[in-house]
């Protein structure tokens, strides 16, 4: 059965995780505790960035979250979750690329902001352009990729949670605020979304990560 290697509250790891619930897909999940045990030789063998998630199916070792969503879309296609048209197409590697870069890159960003005296005026407006971006890509549709559920939405659906429980409002945003509605009701989000403990837990050992990643610099 595919192995799948993950931390059940990283935004990254949840992408897959979701994929998986939306296909359908058997799995052995294996948590990796980011404390340290990512740093050792066995874990170091399969990802050498030292990075969940990895999937393992059968001899295949797959690193990096964007390709193993693929993987699993070209092994299962069914149910698909990548439109078929190239403008829609497009989208949905945009929005995926968009979420990763511009907004996940910012998740420091948002700590810092939380702990900080001064509100972060940067890091706001760059989190508004990309909702404005995100809600001119949506358009009317129900979904990012048109009326189906994408990778596009599983990408954007796994950070979005997270960063609202860090304090990100889309009261200015009311499509996006409609769209992140509908994915959270689904069950695959219902089954991956984490309680108040494990998300104050989680808060904390990122907390810890970047204050040490900052003495390292
Ligand atoms: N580009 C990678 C990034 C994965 C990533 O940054 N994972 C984080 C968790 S959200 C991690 O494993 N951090 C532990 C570490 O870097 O030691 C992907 O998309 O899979």
């Amino acid at each position: 059965m595919l192995k799948f290697y993950h931390q059940p509250l990283s935004p990254i790891s949840r992408r897959v995780w979701l994929g998986l619930l939306e296909k359908g897909i058997p799995f052995e999940p294996i948590t990796v505790n980011l404390q340290g045990e990512q740093f050792e030789p066995e874990f170091l063998s399969l990802n050498p960035f030292h990075h969940i998630p990895v999937v393992v199916d059968g001899e295949l070792r797959i690193l990096e979250s964007l390709a193993i969503l693929d993987y699993l879309e070209a092994k299962y296609p069914e149910p698909s979750l990548t439109p078929q048209d190239p403008a829609a197409l497009a989208k949905m590697r945009m929005v995926q690329m968009v979420i990763t870069n511009e907004l996940t890159t910012k998740i420091s960003a948002l700590f810092r902001a939380i702990h900080a005296s001064e509100p972060d005026v940067a890091t706001v407006r760059h989190i508004a352009t990309a909702f404005d971006f995100l809600t001119e890509q949506l358009g009317d549709s129900l979904y990012f990729g048109g009326d189906n559920l994408s990778l596009a939405d599983i990408t954007a659906g796994a950070l979005l949670p997270l960063q609202i429980r860090l304090g990100v409002e889309l009261k200015g945003h009311p499509k996006i605020a409609a769209w992140y509605e509908r994915v959270m009701a689904r069950e695959s989000w219902q089954q991956t979304e984490p309680d108040d403990d494990a998300f104050d837990t989680w808060k904390k050992s990122v907390l810890l990560m970047i204050q040490r990643r900052q003495k390292k610099s």
